[in-house]
């Protein structure tokens, strides 16, 4: 053995090639350590445990590294390896994808219909990520406002948009502006802004609260804050490399039910720092949701209707 050992040496050959670990430029499109940047890292901490010697992840940083509406674009390109980021920041690269906030079903069934891979080719093709993961599902979106609101009448009031609520927002007859999260704060106190759309979670966590008095019941469609590898680096990658950040992926995925106890808690908070609920009589908040769902589908079908209708049919199943 060891003449034959000597003799392989000898020659150049080596037992067997090492691949070089791997190293991720990872960045959040939300302020580090608050709500929607948690689940990534956590996915970022459990890839550097699991992925020693094969993968790792530098999380570079949030909106201070990268502004979150050029996020997209950075991930895209290389800029940035992946990227934890909702679709509600990147629609000049994929118009279509406002129709992920209208999902009524869980990452998992959509993984399980098809629904994930039509999703995940959807990005490939128009911009050039891999889509990877899912997170936030089971969390609404809301309006916020600092002052009363009679019925379905948002006229004279100007609320911070972005995509997910800008179609509600003009039937309600509101002026939609289109805000960073990292400004919000600052718009409320100056009077820029009479309230603001976000989901039930992280208020409490931005601060926002301070300038918040209403919070409009009932919540609407389904919050996604997705992973995405730019997809040269992906291909590029040992298909060792892929598991491990498909198996983190996965993980982080199964803990989405956690939301449904944290929408509670967050909702206890929000009343304990004096944010008052509005809420409609039963046929006002149906119309309300109606107005929404069919506000947003009116949209992604106006960007292509047969992607709108491939999608409605998996993303509510
Ligand atoms: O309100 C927003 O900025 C937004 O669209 C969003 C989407 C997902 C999670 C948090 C906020």
């Amino acid at each position: 053995m060891k003449t034959l050992a000597a003799a392989a040496c000898a020659i150049g050959i080596v037992a067997a090639p090492v691949a070089a670990e791997e190293t991720l430029r990872g960045v959040t499109a939300f302020a580090q350590g608050t709500t929607f940047s948690r689940p990534f890292e956590a996915f970022v901490e459990r890839v550097n445990e699991t992925g020693k010697g094969v993968i790792q992840i530098e999380y570079v940083g949030g909106p201070e590294a990268v502004p979150p509406f050029e996020l997209g674009n950075a991930v895209s390109s290389g800029v940035v390896d992946i990227a934890n980021v909702t679709s509600a920041f990147y629609p000049n690269l994929l118009p279509t994808g406002d129709a992920l906030h209208l999902a009524t079903n869980t990452v998992q069934d959509q993984r399980e219909n098809g629904c994930f891979d039509k999703i995940d080719a959807l990005h490939q093709e128009q911009m050039n990520v891999k889509f990877l993961a899912r997170t936030g599902d089971h969390i609404q979106f809301h309006l916020y406002t600092t002052k009363p609101v009679e019925g379905l009448d948002l006229s004279g009031f100007t609320i911070r948009t972005t995509p997910v609520y800008r179609a509600l927002l003009e039937e309600l007859g509101a002026t939609p502006v289109r805000t960073a999260p990292g400004e919000v704060y600052t718009a409320l106190e100056r009077g820029a802004i009479d309230g603001y759309g976000w989901p039930v979670q992280g208020i409490l966590d931005l601060g926002w609260d301070e300038q918040t008095k209403y919070r409009i019941d009932p919540g609407f469609f389904q919050v996604d804050v997705n992973f995405l590898v730019n997809l040269d680096r992906w291909n590029d990658l040992s298909d060792e490399a892929r598991a491990v950040l498909e198996e983190a992926a996965l993980w982080t995925e199964a803990r989405n039910e956690d939301n449904i106890r944290v929408n509670e808690e967050e909702a206890a908070k929000q009343l304990e720092a004096g944010i008052e609920v509005i809420t409609f009589d039963e046929q006002t908040a149906a119309n309300y949701l109606e107005t929404a769902q069919n506000a947003g589908w009116a949209i992604v079908e106006g960007i292509d209707a047969q992607i709108a209708s491939d999608l409605r049919a998996c993303l509510n199943d």
